[in-house]
């Protein structure tokens, strides 16, 4: 599956079996040195433009030997770096760069375009926060909408709720699921449930055709909103979700850091106050390898039954065998449910216009 890590002009020199005589010529390297490389993973690990010196950087790129600096537009100015053991696949898909590698310190990370997606260290603190969230702040969920989500991680969360009948994936990117399947096990064994019906396309095509009002959540795990990912941030996209929810319905959707967007968090906050009429709450949680070290999740429900996303109804506590289901939970919990929605003062300040205007009876506020 996949390409070979190795295909950098300077690395595939070496990995050919050439070296630079410091002259310009090249000469051969003797096979005895080239089988102790082949075993030496810092060389492997520096075959990919992230990497460089053996370092991956969020913000990075290495060409003909030279460290170039990309100015991600989302976190400009910074660099996230993880030391890399060895790159264990790189491949284009028809929708992104894929590139999977052993870290020093995280464990395996999944990186699309450049940007991380998920370490095996951390990515219990993101997938456990965006299922469980919106799943403990209503009674009783059946149907639920994964959107993006390709490596399973929300499908192992949610799998915890028994009274969830049916669970449907949308997800775009093939490659996403066979290479999670492949390296992150941990996480594709989401796709094992009989209750998961995985459907390989665009989102925002597949939600046209569900029926009004077919979900009782829907969970929106999608890569950051620069490229394909731009329409998932927009309104059409949030309309077609309120539309798929029943009254009262919960969607919960990735909403990036609150240190480094806050604008787009109050163009999210705003376009939901106009589309969800129950309520809509900003939360987050810490995650050390997502940009800034934190997450943000919009949550917000469709009139209809009152839904209190703060004081969570359905505990996750009370909900048999779900703590230890597949796996033990490692960082969601009630109180770390109820203090996900603590915001500091800058953050409540910047949104506060969009909470002065809102009509206190509806639930709304980020205060
Ligand atoms: N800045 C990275 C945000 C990534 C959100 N999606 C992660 C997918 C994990 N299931």
């Amino acid at each position: 599956m996949g390409e070979d890590a190795g295909r950098g002009s300077e690395c595939q020199k070496i990995m050919d079996g050439k070296v630079n005589n410091g002259n310009g010529s090249e000469k051969a390297i003797p096979s005895c040195c080239l089988k102790a490389r082949a075993s030496a993973p810092e060389l492997e690990a520096k075959c990919h433009p992230t990497v460089v010196s053996g370092w991956f950087s969020e913000s990075q790129s290495s060409s003909a030997g030279k460290m170039v600096y990309f100015n991600n537009p989302m976190w400009p100015g910074e660099a996230h770096s993880l030391k890399v053991e060895s790159i264990l696949y790189k491949a284009k898909s028809d929708y992104q760069e894929v590139l999977v590698f052993e870290s020093s310190t995280y464990g395996k990370v999944l990186v699309l375009d450049g940007i991380v997606q998920l370490t095996e260290k951390d990515e219990l603190a993101y997938q456990e926060m965006i299922a469980h969230l919106p799943l403990c702040s209503i009674p009783s969920p059946k149907t639920v909408l994964v959107v993006g989500g390709g490596d399973g991680g929300v499908l192992r969360e949610i799998s915890r709720h028994s009274s969830v009948e049916h669970i449907d994936i949308c997800e775009i990117d093939r490659m996403v699921i066979d290479v999670s399947k492949k390296f992150f096990p941990e996480l594709a064994v989401g796709y094992e449930d009989p209750r998961v019906c995985l459907h390989v396309g665009d989102a925002v095509e597949f939600l046209r055709h569900v029926p009004k009002g077919k979900y009782d959540v829907i969970i929106v795990d999608s890569s950051d909103p620069v490229g394909p990912a731009q329409e998932l941030v927009e309104k059409p996209f949030f309309e077609t979700i309120a539309r798929a929810l029943r009254p009262g319905g919960v969607l919960c959707n990735m909403a990036e850091s609150m240190w480094l967007h806050t604008h787009l968090i109050e163009d999210m906050i705003s376009i939901c106050r106009e589309t969800f009429k129950g309520s809509v709450h900003y939360a987050w949680a810490s995650v050390p390898t997502y940009p800034s070290g934190v997450i943000g999740f919009l949550i917000c429900s469709t009139e209809g039954p009152q839904v209190d996303f703060v004081n969570p109804i359905n505990p996750i506590e009370k909900l048999e065998g779900a703590y230890h289901h597949k796996r033990e939970l490692r960082f969601y919990n009630s109180e770390m449910h109820k203090a996900a929605f603590a915001l500091p003062s800058f953050l409540k300040r910047e949104v506060r216009l969009l909470c002065d205007s809102a009509t206190p009876a509806r639930g709304i506020c980020v205060s």
